[in-house]
């Protein structure tokens, strides 16, 4: 383990199973524990957000932040985001969590001009490496902050002025250049300021063009340099824009086909933006997985009454389940992973809130995954769901999926058929069946 500094009241959180009362302990996570085929440690990859646990002070439009940062010892934010490393590596070893996720900015602080703020981001990878090295963490993505600055304010590659462009892939290149030397898997591109606020004074055809050559341009430097991972889109409607233009994992697949990206890049899915789109979280997570896109998820949770990005920690059982039987039916995520994209609320202000939030959030996703694993392996749910298309698996339903009937044959078949029987859906029996198992 790298330091005792920063956490020094909590050791290292281990499996303790269902029946214990200790809130620093798993209770249904065991990394090693082997549920259809795989590890639980395999099947989350879970991920720490940088941003989130060590970055943000929980301030709020009302307020400044309510944190204690003792890492933040320095005047100088170029050595606090040296200590803020430590502080990390402390944070994830201790929890047990495999990997961790950051912006560019998350890691090092901008500089006065863009060779600063290069240089200032080479040190501070420098000393992850380190840090990923004596203690096994990896790098599930990394991102640049394409949104904080005020360079951005009307987009960064949608951006009406060329000049911000620019600016934006030097970002990009940078922080494509820190995911490859730690070893990155994946490279997430999340479009913060890319949408709109009015049409009056937009050209959205040219935006998303611009956008569609500026993702092409990135995906050809990154594999110039050796990423072999995966390029990650990830889709939110609202916020900061009134209308983002990565809208939902729909939206995402139809551009990815229009600007002929689909050989290098998936989604990342997070649960509050899909509900944010009026969608749930299963179904952001099965509209990527039946187009083979599903590639990494952000696990967080919204609010039912409040409409906009709350990023709590995920404590939602029927979801967590939902989620993983449709993991469990598309083959899972690797190279992606689970990455808690969530804050501890402004008032969760000991040290120890912050581990209690992830175990939270590993122990809920991991009880999904055995209810899902239950659901699918010893209940009827598949045969029922899937049952129900059965009139297509031979004969002229075959012949009908395959594409060999005409309109006027099937209209001949109508007439053959006479009136169709009524065949229930029967959602209430799934539902009930569904929650039988969650225990
Ligand atoms: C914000 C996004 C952001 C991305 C990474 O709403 O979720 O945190 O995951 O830029
Ligand atoms: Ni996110
Ligand atoms: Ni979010």
């Amino acid at each position: 383990m790298s330091t005792n500094k920063y956490f020094p009241d909590i050791k290292k959180i281990t499996f303790e199973g269902p029946e214990t009362d200790n809130p620093l302990a798993f209770t249904h996570y065991d990394e090693k524990r082997v549920v259809a085929g795989k590890t639980m440690k395999d099947h989350f990859r879970f991920a720490v957000a940088y941003w989130h646990s060590f970055c943000n002070e929980n301030s709020d439009p009302f307020g400044v932040g309510t944190r204690d940062f003792p890492w933040n010892k320095s005047l100088d934010p170029l050595e606090n985001a040296k200590f803020r490393v430590e502080a990390a590596f402390e944070f994830i070893t201790k929890l047990g969590i495999p990997y961790y996720c950051f912006h560019d900015r998350d890691l090092a602080p901008e500089g006065k001009t863009i060779t600063e703020s290069e240089k200032n981001l080479s040190q501070l990878v420098a000393l992850a490496k380190e840090h990923q090295k004596e203690t096994g963490v990896k790098l599930l993505w990394g991102t640049a902050n394409l949104f904080s600055h005020t360079r951005y304010m009307n987009g960064a590659a949608t951006n009406p002025d060329f000049d911000v462009v620019c600016h934006a892939a030097a970002q990009v290149k940078a922080a494509l250049d820190a995911t490859v030397e730690l070893g990155g898997e994946n490279y997430v591109f999340w479009g913060g300021r890319e949408g709109y606020m009015h049409l009056f004074n937009t050209d959205m055809k040219r935006e998303l063009d611009h956008m569609g050559a500026f993702l092409r341009a990135a995906r050809d430097y990154g594999r110039k340099i050796g990423f072999e991972g995966v390029y990650l889109i990830e889709p939110k409607p609202m916020e900061p824009s009134k209308h983002q233009y990565d809208f939902d994992a729909a939206t995402v697949i139809g551009f990815l086909h229009e600007q002929d990206l689909l050989e290098d890049f998936k989604l990342n899915i997070e649960a509050n933006h899909a509900t944010l789109a009026s969608h749930t979280f299963a179904h952001d997570v099965q509209v990527a997985a039946q187009a083979g896109l599903l590639g990494s998820i952000d696990a967080n949770r919204g609010d039912y009454q409040n409409g906009w990005d709350t990023d709590y920690f995920p404590t939602n059982l029927y979801d967590a389940a939902e989620v993983m039987i449709i993991l469990l039916e598309h083959g899972g995520l690797e190279p992606g992973g689970f990455n808690f994209d969530a804050k501890i609320r402004r008032n969760s202000t000991d040290p120890e809130d912050l581990f209690v939030a992830h175990i939270g959030g590993m122990d809920t996703f991991a009880r999904g995954l055995l209810i899902a694993d239950e659901i699918v392996k010893n209940s009827d749910y598949q045969n029922i769901r899937y049952g129900r298309y059965s009139s297509f698996d031979d004969g002229d339903g075959k012949n009908f999926e395959d594409g060999k009937l005409t309109l006027e044959e099937l209209r001949n078949l109508a007439i053959r058929k006479g009136e169709p029987q009524k065949r229930s859906g029967k959602q209430e029996l799934l539902e009930n069946l569904i929650n039988r198992h969650i225990r």
